[in-house]
């Protein structure tokens, strides 16, 4: 980990700045395979099962047995965790249904909006290592609370967790494929594999590739991803210990991860990298992280405004505060994912299940985008009613600009009624 000592404002970009993917190398791989699950379908997947995995898929359709049985397979305490975790993310999102008012913008005019659930929506969930359970929950609980008719599981990890936690939050159907393909098939659907409107989740590049190809098809896709980062803010009073855990805890995800330390004192940055020494070595996933932390850095700041126009300028996917007042500085963060405050709120707990959501923006997305939330599994519909009153007042209005803006049709669709109105008095 590279210390940076007061560095200038002039210098942010370039110290702040994450490695570029290199997209054009990937797509061109991805688009063959998008092309072939469209032209070939099941058989198409069959195919690059084989090829890319050594497998050989007959039925992968995951089989509503296996779903049920996943919960004698798993450990009465992962299966309470669960379930605490899924009670805790699902009272989170049920408190972002907001129903709107009806609104009379005009007398006789009335406008309003409804979210409706999209329909049919997919999840991927990847293999490797760690099997991702806790983010089927982040994925299908909001799917499940937003009425969604159809959701739909791809993963190439038969863990029993992940089968638990799709039949907990209501999956309606699963299947055992991975990789760009398994992103393909549910944005064009084969024999087997329903097509989904948005597809959710992450994934390594060639996921991510596929799932930017299938979104200029126009199957939406819940946010451009890049790989997961943590900055953690620390002041003279922070813990090291503390702090470190937390930069190993993103660390460990992938050798891409993205750490950053903000401090404002030089002896808990210098603790803070000696705790992660001795932290790391005990890790399973030591050679990830390590890995990781070769590309990270630890910048010392004079004060805390300094931190806060430089962590707004990082635009982090999650932020930790570990500092004395950590809500004075929260109210001065314009652009993050996910932020934790004080010294006792890890990021574990939102990975996990404090009740946020961990589906967040990274690469500096979050200036302008959210994490993933109920918002993401619905459409709003807006509706309009005018009375003929409401069109007497309104209408001449809509005439005017009609006109001007020189829409003849759009004009005479007013007048037409206008004149029946007249006509009927
Ligand atoms: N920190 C990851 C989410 C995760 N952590 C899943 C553990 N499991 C990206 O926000
Ligand atoms: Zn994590």
């Amino acid at each position: 980990m590279n210390i940076y000592e007061y560095p200038s404002r002039g210098q942010y970009k370039a110290l702040l700045a994450r490695p570029t993917l290199s997209f054009a190398e990937i797509e061109m791989r991805v688009r063959p395979i998008i092309d072939e699950v469209a032209q070939k379908g099941d058989e198409a997947l069959r195919k690059f099962a084989l090829d890319f995995d050594n497998i050989l898929l007959n039925d992968f359709k995951v089989t509503d047995a296996e779903l049920r049985d996943a919960e004698n397979q798993i450990s009465v305490e992962l299966k309470n965790a669960i379930d605490q975790a899924y009670e805790n993310i699902s009272v989170f999102h049920k408190a972002q249904q907001v129903e709107e008012a009806q609104v009379e913008t005009m007398p006789g005019v009335f406008c309003w909006r409804k979210s409706v659930g999209i329909q049919k929506v997919g999840i991927y969930i990847p293999g490797g290592s760690a099997p991702l359970f806790s983010t089927v929950l982040m994925l299908a609980i909001p799917a499940q609370i937003a009425g969604c008719q159809q959701i739909v599981l791809c993963s190439p990890s038969n863990h029993p967790a992940i089968y638990y936690a799709a039949q907990k939050c209501g999956i309606t159907e699963a299947y055992r494929i991975g990789g760009a393909q398994a992103v393909a098939a549910m944005a064009v659907g084969t024999e087997t594999v329903p097509a989904v409107y948005k597809i959710f989740g992450p994934g390594n590049q060639y996921v991510t590739a596929a799932k930017q190809i299938v979104s200029q098809m126009g199957v939406a896709i819940d946010m451009p991803a890049g790989p997961s980062e943590v900055a953690v803010l620390a002041d003279h009073r922070a813990n090291a210990a503390f702090i470190a855990s937390d930069l190993l805890s993103q660390a460990e995800h992938g050798a891409d991860s993205q750490v950053l330390l903000v401090g404002t004192d030089k002896d808990i940055i210098l603790k803070t990298i000696e705790e992660v020494k001795l932290q790391l070595a005990f890790l399973p996933r030591k050679e990830l992280a390590a890995k990781a932390l070769e590309n990270s850095k630890a910048i010392l700041v004079k004060d805390l405004d300094e931190a806060t126009y430089l962590l707004n300028e990082y635009a982090a996917e999650h932020l930790i505060l570990s500092i004395e007042n950590p809500e004075e500085v929260a109210a001065n963060i314009v652009n993050a994912g996910s932020i934790f405050l004080g010294d006792y709120t890890p990021e574990s707990c939102g990975d996990y299940a404090s009740g946020t959501n961990h589906t967040l923006p990274t690469n500096g997305y979050a200036r302008a985008y959210s994490g993933v939330s109920l918002d993401s599994f619905v459409k709003k519909i807006t509706y309009q009613k005018i009375s003929k009153a409401g069109l007497e007042k309104l209408g001449p209005i809509v005439e005017i600009m009609a006109e001007a803006e020189q829409l003849d049709a759009h004009k005479n669709a007013v007048t037409i009624r206008l004149k029946n109105i007249k006509d009927q008095a």
